[in-house]
């Protein structure tokens, strides 16, 4: 597959990195010595981070099953994981750069070109229009490691200012709840929780579909939970819960208020934990009491019976663990409702306890390694930009001038599209992402990236939407090609190792980082990390003394026989079996002392009156559009699970919109045939899908086809900056 002339062509740095791995150490297998053996790394797509053990023959995976021993999944794993080294094969992977020539065709280049023209073009765009006129997106779905190098290289090296992660489509919300709330953003469980609550509360998460292994560890719990599930539709997680309220959309926020109203009404509060542990109580319940039962009924469609219920239920439950996902954090208002659910936790003194939690799950496979170590909304180890102490602490750590580190923030995913809107962003590399697909409002997002002066796309395939739009493709290693950390929902870094080599010239992207630095001329910045692991040694000096600290961390070797090991983990700390009595067990919570990162140790009570829908309906849009995951199967933009034969087989190809019968009959739209869904932005042609799970009025489209996104409206959390992706109004014709 490679090249030879191509190769000839390739400068030595470059011909050292596209060498088989164990030459010089990029690469190496850690643990495996016996060439036909098993080694055990964590899956790379969702972040609930399940082990797998990779089957080996001559040194290369050819096989793989869920690991028995792994802490996680206890050897379960879903379709994805199964089938995880099967779509690494694919025709369309990227195997040398790719060159957009004047006639728009791509033409396969060298390293050395494709180096010499990335640099060529970004510093003559900064060199006219300013440094910041250049920015990147990157990623939750690389290692730790790699995303550290990107968001140092981009800021300390290159003189960029803007930078942001796919990230913000999905965590954002949750980051700045958890922030604003215990004054770090710290997701304060273990999966453990999910075994021993005694109540199970998801709000707008369907984790059958989205999370199904953390599913599983709910049905090995032994006291029969009540499981309640907030969800307009009635998704396959609702259909195994006890309660399900289906409320309408975005009126979780009023619901959340007046269950809080009715526990304080009833003294069914934990006034100890309360006084002890928080601040803003008082102020919360006066503003509660605007949410009586009958205004809370009629604005989210449940009766009173089915409100009273849930508060009844939260009462009686000794253990009531919390959790949310998308149905929370993609919406205008998802700050607030993440602390409006934060709020019951505190104030029925559930936290810090087995079974517990205000819990957001997080989605990506690194998306909890990208809220530390991206260095976009945060500075390197959560720390912050504007801060002269955090900076000046990673610049000696990293022995960097600390004038290099910015002092101010960087725009978010949509003010960065805006800027390149208003012309004051020329150039964008973007880096395992796919925004021409996963964006909001995907028409006006693609003329976005048209106005560019150069794009640059490194992805592992080069067919995906993003990549057919850059002038130039770089091909990246993916999971299984590499090696790096992950950080799991639950705060545990798992390894991921190289047990594949990638095709063709593909690099990993810690190679391509390493290679545009030397090509860039700041290489000197970065003459410690030669590797993953060096670079890891440096994220362990970053999160010293920080809530996240892993300085106790030794090795990838000790992450291996450890099993994982959850944040924190200080200098000094080690693991037993025994959590109960041992704060650093193998599956540990965090504030089981009550004690949180705000200067006063209280957990903030934050609230806010709830606003109506962005998009209301009319008679033109009488639906409102309901977007998410459709399958088990169905990874995001589908560039990877749609190469899997296996996976195929296990959801429908073309797209679909789930519509009520009712509705249906009113449109005369029959079971099977095609549709159009319009909104003021754009429109799809689906297959019609009947069925109760989705309420009248509301229709449901999942996100992993290309055309969801051209009906989505782009509207954004104020605080978080989350673009709300799950409610616009819409209207679905026969073809
Ligand atoms: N199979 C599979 N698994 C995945 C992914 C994948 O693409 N495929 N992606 C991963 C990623 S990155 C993420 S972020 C997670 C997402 O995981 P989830 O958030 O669980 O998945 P979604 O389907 O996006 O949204 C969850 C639910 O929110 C509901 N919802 C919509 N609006 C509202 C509302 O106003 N209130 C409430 N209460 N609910 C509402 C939807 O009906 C939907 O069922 O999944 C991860 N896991
Ligand atoms: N309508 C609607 N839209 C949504 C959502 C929704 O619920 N509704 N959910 C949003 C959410 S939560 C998310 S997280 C986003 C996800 O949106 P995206 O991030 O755009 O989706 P992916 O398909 O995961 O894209 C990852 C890309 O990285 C490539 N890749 C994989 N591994 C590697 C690697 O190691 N290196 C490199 N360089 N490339 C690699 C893959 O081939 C793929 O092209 O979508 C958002 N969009
Ligand atoms: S549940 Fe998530 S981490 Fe586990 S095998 Fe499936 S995709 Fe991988
Ligand atoms: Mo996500």
């Amino acid at each position: 597959m490679i090249n030879e002339i191509l190769h000839a062509k390739t400068g030595p740095l470059t011909r050292e990195l596209l060498r088989e791995p164990g030459e010089f150490g990029l690469g190496q297998l850690p643990v495996v010595t016996k060439p036909d053996a098993t080694t055990n790394m964590v899956c790379g797509y969702c972040s609930t981070g399940c082990g797998l053990t990779i089957h080996l023959k001559d040194g290369e995976a050819v096989n793989l099953s869920p690991t028995t021993e792994y802490p996680v999944n206890l050897g379960m794993a879903c379709p994805k994981g199964w089938e995880a080294l099967s779509v690494l094969d694919a025709s369309d992977r990227g195997v040398t750069p790719l060159l957009k020539n004047e006639r728009g065709q791509f033409e396969p280049v060298s390293w050395n070109h494709a180096m010499e023209e990335f640099t060529g073009r970004f510093k003559s765009i900064q060199k006219e229009h300013g440094d910041h006129s250049v920015a990147f997106i990157s990623t939750g779905q690389m290692v730790s490691e790699e995303m550290a190098y990107l968001g140092a290289l981009t800021k300390f090296g290159m003189g960029m200012l803007h930078g942001d992660g796919n990230t913000r489509q999905c965590m954002a919300t949750a980051v700045v709840a958890y922030k604003q709330a215990f004054g770090f953003d710290a997701p304060p469980y273990t999966y453990a929780d999910f075994e021993e609550s005694d109540v199970i509360v998801l709000v707008g998460s369907n984790i059958c579909i989205a999370h199904p292994i953390m599913w599983e560890r709910v049905m090995r719990n032994p006291y029969s939970p009540e499981i309640v599930v907030i969800d307009p539709r009635m998704t396959e997680t609702a259909m195994n819960a006890t309660q399900h309220l289906a409320a309408f959309p975005k009126s979780d926020q009023t619901l959340l208020y007046g269950i809080a109203k009715t526990l304080i009404e009833r003294n069914w509060i934990d006034e100890d934990f309360v006084r002890d542990h928080t601040s803003g109580f008082d102020e919360f319940r006066n503003f509660v009491a605007e949410f009586p039962l009958e205004r809370v009924s009629t604005e989210t469609g449940l009766s009173i019976e089915q409100i009273e219920r849930f508060a009844e239920t939260i009462h009686k439950g000794q253990r009531v663990s919390f959790w949310w996902t998308m149905g929370v954090n993609q919406s205008y208002q998802g700050v607030r409702t993440a602390q409006a659910i934060i709020n019951l936790a505190l104030m029925t003194g559930n936290i810090g306890r087995p079974g517990t939690g205000a819990n957001s799950i997080t989605g990506q496979c690194n998306a909890m390694g990208s809220r530390l170590f991206s260095n976009t909304t945060n500075l390197l180890g959560g720390h912050d930009f504007p801060n002269p102490a955090h900076r000046s602490k990673v610049a000696n750590i990293m022995e960097i001038d600390e004038a290099t580190i910015p002092t101010e923030n960087s725009w978010a995913y949509h003010e960065i599209m805006e800027g390149i809107l208003k012309g004051k962003i020329k150039g964008l590399w973007v880096i395992c992402t796919n925004t021409a697909h996963s964006w909001i409002n995907q028409n006006v997002a693609r003329e976005i990236l048209d106005r560019l002066d150069f794009l640059v796309v490194q992805d592992m395939y080069h067919s995906t939407e993003t990549a057919k739009m850059a002038n130039l493709t770089l091909p990246a290693a993916g999971w299984g090609e590499k090696e790096g950390t992950f950080i799991n929902s639950e705060r545990r870094f798992g390894l991921v190792k190289k047990v594949r080599k990638a095709p063709g010239e593909a690099l990993s992207d810690f190679n391509i980082f390493r290679l545009i630095a030397h090509h860039w001329g700041c290489s000197e910045m970065f003459k410690k990390w030669t590797s993953p692991e060096a670079v890891f040694q440096s994220l362990k000096e970053f999160t010293r003394d920080m809530p996240c600290d892993i300085s106790g961390i030794e090795s990838y070797q000790h992450l291996d026989s450890e099993g994982g090991i959850q944040w924190p983990f200080p200098e000094g700390a080690i693991i037993t079996s025994e959590q109960e009595t041992n704060p650093l067990g193998k599956e540990r919570r965090l504030f089981v002392d009550g004690k949180f990162y705000h200067a006063d140790e209280r957990a903030k009570f934050l609230f806010e009156e709830p606003k109506p829908l962005t998009e209301k309906t009319s008679n033109q849009f009488p639906f409102i559009l309901l977007t998410g995951r459709g399958t088990a199967s169905q990874w995001h933009t589908q560039t990877r699970t749609s190469k899997s034969p296996v996976l195929k087989k296990l959801y429908p190809q073309s797209p679909f919109v789930e519509i009520n019968p009712a509705d249906a009959q009113r449109c005369s739209i029959t079971a099977n045939q095609k549709v159009i869904i319009s909104s003021q932005r754009g429109k799809m042609i689906a297959t019609a899908f009947l069925t109760h799970n989705v309420q009248p009025g509301q229709v449901f489209i999942p996100m992993h086809y290309e055309a969801t996104n051209q009906l989505t409206d782009a509207v954004f959390d104020p605080y978080s900056k989350q673009p709300s992706y799950k409610a616009c109004a819409v209207a679905i014709k026969r073809l």
